[in-house]
């Protein structure tokens, strides 16, 4: 089977009926809910929230129940990929653009279930683009201030136009080639004015780092 499969299935082992569950995006993450919709038709209950209109659309064909983040108290556990996990279990995640969404419900959830292949471990980040989310205004200063920090960096597009975020921002990938400090690098991003959020995820908002092998 393949390993983002057995990763996102394992990870969905960790389910209990009450909980809410915070659903990732990618491909892995797409695997992960496939198997709650699953476990939904043979008796689970659970309610989800969705790191993205992707994911959430993904959801509801699979009839998995949506609540808005309003009737949120607290997220149970919260299951996504990642691009890349080192040593320390720090991440680069950003890959599909949902960062900033991603971190909020990393923040949020009493577990963080990352789910990876073993492509994804890195002795250190950085050689993925770092995905960095801007505001529109002025992007080009922002970018100025970013690439300071040494890195070339790329604004993200797709299917031939930029990128737009769903919260309707940037997406800047920078190509820094390693990272040897990541909470440092995710301060420094957070200091320019313009920086909405940063791909990098700190290791103390990981609980579990989850590697499928086939
Ligand atoms: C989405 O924005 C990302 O953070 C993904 O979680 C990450 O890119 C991993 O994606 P895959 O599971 O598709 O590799």
């Amino acid at each position: 089977m393949d390993a983002k499969r057995i990763a996102g299935e394992k990870a969905v082992e960790l389910v209990e009926d009450g909980m809410t569950v915070g659903l990732g995006t990618g491909s892995t993450s797409y695997w992960a809910i496939q198997k709650i919709g699953q476990r939904i038709k043979e008796g689970l209950k659970v309610k989800a929230v969705a790191s993205s209109k992707q994911s959430e659309s993904i959801a509801k064909e699979l009839s998995i129940p949506i609540i808005p983040f309003s009737e949120v108290e607290c997220i149970d556990l919260y299951i996504d990929g990642a691009d890349e996990v080192d040593k320390n279990q720090n991440l680069i995640k950003g890959g599909g653009g949902a960062l900033l969404r991603e971190k909020i419900l990393a923040s949020f959830s009493k577990q963080f279930i990352v789910i990876v292949d073993p492509s994804k471990i890195v002795e250190t980040l950085g050689k993925f683009p770092l995905p960095v989310e801007i505001v529109p205004f002025a992007a080009e200063l922002t970018i100025k201030r970013i690439q300071e920090l040494g890195c070339t960096t790329q604004i993200r597009q797709k299917d031939g136009a930029q990128f737009v975020s769903d919260n309707g921002n940037i997406i800047l990938d920078c190509h820094f080639g390693a990272i040897p400090d990541p909470s440092d690098m995710n301060l420094k991003l957070h200091m320019i004015p313009g920086v909405v959020e940063t791909g990098i995820f700190v290791n103390s908002l990981v609980s579990t780092v989850i590697v499928g092998n086939n």
